[in-house]
């Protein structure tokens, strides 16, 4: 038997393997032997034809791809890469990559070829939550834990669908409310998530900030602050009751859409319970002003001292299985290494740690930059930008003129593959090893289940080949993901709150390791005078707004059993198809003025594109709003490029679309 852990999302369930079998690993503290459909089919999708199982070149994206040798492929790109000037380079990663790959990309990267271009689909998805951290606890620190719903009295959700995002963890809430545990969604749509809730708030698109402040008002206004607390832990409390003072309150309850009722219902649940939690993912992150949603519902913790104690605190949800170990290697552009940034004392520190001169001091272009930033080379790993980036149109045109697009991809059967040049194979969970970083702080290891197929290999391997072939022989000398890992763990030491020289990769086999367990305890905050910063913030109302022409918001989100894309678990041998991967569900209102039935042919279209879907008539949802799930592979044709300013992570949910049935 080989105990392992899933590599889907950011729950990270520990898993056992035997006799060519998946289960649950019962004694496993984050799952208690569940996995969900995803978990249980991790093997099957390693055994699909779609695999991508030979490195593939061809000269220009109208000719077909040829198989190609390791050795053909890496010499085209090294001397690739030799002949273009290092700002024309980019390393577009991914949440989804373990710790040794997304350290190696990185150390190649940002170390040795010495661009700041290395950015992550993490930018699409946890750097609206990354800036709001660091901008109210000078630190990207996730103060709560899986278990601490235990122990709360109430749980909010905020545009966080855990039912089909978080689905083990879900079952965990489930658990802890026979036990007592309130539960209120705010979400704009009636979600699976919303069905075990105690309230739903179904408030307009895009109108948290109000809504949040709001609470924040009423905890001042009825002394519900915790005065102690803020005296000693938090700045600016003066400047922001001021604020409030004269905030525009009845407009800005209008704005959520919500009435008086539904807020004073919330309100009496909210001011009854001792311990709370407010947990939100893509509704409060993905948004032209994602970083002051989530700055919004931290400030209502800071006011009323409720973090840093068991039940309680602002916890935002990773969904990647390792967005957050990408997140401690550095693998943002806007930061460098092991949460250090671009600061010459930090570059001073990384630069001695791998013997380089190569660091440059400015922040690198983010994944949401890359495309438009006339790049020579592209490299793309773990990850689909064709698929998911916003405006799709305007993607593929930009990405066509790159001259040397690379993908490493362990499926054949991206979107993104129609628009690359060079195809790496890569060898797949289960086929490889490394370790992992969940949602909250807890580091995990995956094991090989099987040899990897003959021609694959693993992520940080591919980076090797290339850093060697580029004349870093020495620096880039791995002879396994251990060694990689012990090194990284030497790095933490330079930032002494991620330090995780307590653990070992040998240990991590047997037991996880979490860090960041004294900053809780010790209730740390990483600013200068070490208190924690409240932040006004107001709705500005920048997204794309509805309008004659385009009357209704399109939200966009996840189903329980597909994987984004569906490279692996769209798949005709698996049973994981319980929700359609293309529907579009209309509010019956919407439905009658259209003139849509249930089960019709639909044309979805926006100021960018147009789709085709298929109509799911349900009350559901907002009149203002229609949904299509992730899964629904041209999503981003519809959606519009607008970008949080500080984060610079894109305002997928709210775009403006009309609807017509298909004739
Ligand atoms: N099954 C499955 N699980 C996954 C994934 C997957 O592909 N499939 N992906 C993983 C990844 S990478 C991520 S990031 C997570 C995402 O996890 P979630 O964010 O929980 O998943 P989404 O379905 O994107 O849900 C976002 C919710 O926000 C709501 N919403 C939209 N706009 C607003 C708004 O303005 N305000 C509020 N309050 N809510 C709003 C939407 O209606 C939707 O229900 O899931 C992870 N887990
Ligand atoms: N409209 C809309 N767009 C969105 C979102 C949304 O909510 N709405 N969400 C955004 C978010 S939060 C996210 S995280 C992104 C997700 O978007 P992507 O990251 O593009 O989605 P995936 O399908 O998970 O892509 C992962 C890729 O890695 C490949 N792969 C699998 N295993 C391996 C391996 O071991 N090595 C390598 N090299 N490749 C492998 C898979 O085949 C797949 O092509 O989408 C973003 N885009
Ligand atoms: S909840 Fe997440 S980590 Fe757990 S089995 Fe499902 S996909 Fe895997
Ligand atoms: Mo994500």
């Amino acid at each position: 038997m080989i105990k392992s852990v899933c590599g889907y999302c950011g729950v990270g369930c520990g898993l056992e393997f035997e006799e060519n079998k998946l289960i649950g690993d019962v004694v496993y503290p984050t799952n208690e032997g569940k996995l969900c459909s995803k978990g249980i089919s991790e093997l099957i999708s390693i055994q699909t034809p779609t695999r991508l199982l030979r490195p593939h070149i061809r000269e220009d994206i109208n000719t077909e791809y040829k198989v190609t040798s390791w050795e053909d492929a890496i010499s085209t790109i090294a001397n690739k890469i030799k002949k273009t000037s290092k700002e024309k380079i980019g390393f577009y990663l991914s949440g989804q990559l373990l710790t040794e790959d997304y350290y190696i990309a990185n150390k190649l990267g940002k170390g040795f070829i010495g661009t700041n271009n290395v950015d992550t689909n993490s930018r699409t998805c946890m750097s609206s939550a990354v800036s709001a951290h660091k901008k109210a606890f000078g630190i990207d620190y996730v103060p709560v834990r899986m278990e601490d719903v235990h122990i709360a009295d109430l749980l909010i959700l905020a545009g966080a669908n855990t039912a089909e995002a978080h689905v083990v963890f879900h079952n965990r809430i489930k658990k802890a409310k026979k036990a007592g545990l309130k539960i209120i969604v705010i979400d704009p749509r009636f979600t699976d998530t919303a069905k075990i809730a105690d309230l739903h708030l179904p408030l307009k698109p895009n109108s948290d900030i109000d809504f949040f402040n709001l609470v924040s008002k009423r905890i001042i206004d009825e002394g519900l602050v915790d005065e102690e607390f803020i005296k000693t832990h938090v700045n600016n409390y003066e400047l922001l009751k001021n604020k409030f003072k004269r905030i525009p309150v009845t407009k800005m309850l209008k704005r959520t859409g919500l009435t008086k009722e539904q807020f004073e219902e919330f309100w009496l649940l909210y001011k009854s319970s001792e311990n709370i939690i407010s947990a939100w993912t893509m509704g409060l992150n993905q948004s032209s002003q994602g970083v002051d949603k989530n700055l919004a519902l931290i400030n209502t913790h800071l006011l009323s001292g409720k973090i840093f104690k068991a039940g309680n605190g602002p916890f935002s949800l990773t969904g990647q299985p390792n967005a957050m170990g990408g997140r401690e290697v550095g693998g943002l552009s806007t930061m460098l290494a092991v949460h250090l940034g671009f600061d010459s004392e930090s570059i001073k520190k990384v630069s001695q740690f791998w013997n380089t001169k190569k660091i440059d001091k400015n922040v690198g272009l983010t994944a949401t930059q890359m495309l438009d930033a006339n790049l020579d080379v592209l490299i793309i790993c773990h990850t689909d930008p064709v698929y998911h980036l916003p405006n799709r149109n305007k993607v593929e045109e930009l990405i066509k003129k790159i001259p040397m697009v690379v993908e490493m991809n362990a499926y054949e059967n991206s979107e993104t593959s129609d628009f690359a040049h060079i195809k790496l194979p890569a060898a797949p969970w289960g086929e490889k090893e490394g370790t992992q970083t969940n949602l909250d702080r807890t580091v995990t290891k995956q094991e090989k289940l099987t040899r990897s197929s003959i021609d694959c290999k693993a992520d940080w391997e591919i980076f090797q080949l290339l850093a060697q072939e580029l004349g870093f022989k020495n620096e880039f000398n791995y002879s396994s993901s251990q060694e990689i890992f012990e090194e990284f763990q030497e790095m933490t030491k330079l930032n002494p709150h991620l330090n995780m020289s307590e653990t070992s990769y040998s240990k991590l086999k047997e037991e996880p390791f979490i860090w960041g367990e004294k900053i809780r305890k010790n209730k740390e905050f990483f600013t200068e005078n070490k208190k924690a910063n409240l932040h006004f913030v107001q709705n500005k109302l920048l997204s794309e707004k509805a309008n004659l022409i385009y009357p209704l918001i399109l939200l966009t989100g996840r189903t329980r059993d597909q994987w984004h894309s569906g490279t692996k678990t769209n798949l005709p041998r698996t049973l994981l198809k319980f929700k359609d991967l293309n529907f579009c569900e209309i509010h019956p209102k919407n439905a009658k003025a259209f003139d849509i039935k249930d089960g019709d042919f639909i044309k979805i279209s926006s100021r960018r594109g147009e789709i085709e879907s298929k109509a799911l008539i349900t009350d559901s949802i907002r009149e203002d709003t229609i949904f299509i799930p992730v899964s629904h592979r041209e999503i981003n044709y519809l959606t519009n490029d607008l970008l949080d300013k500080e984060s610079l992570q894109p305002d997928y949910n709210h775009s403006a679309v009309k609807i017509e049935k298909l004739s």
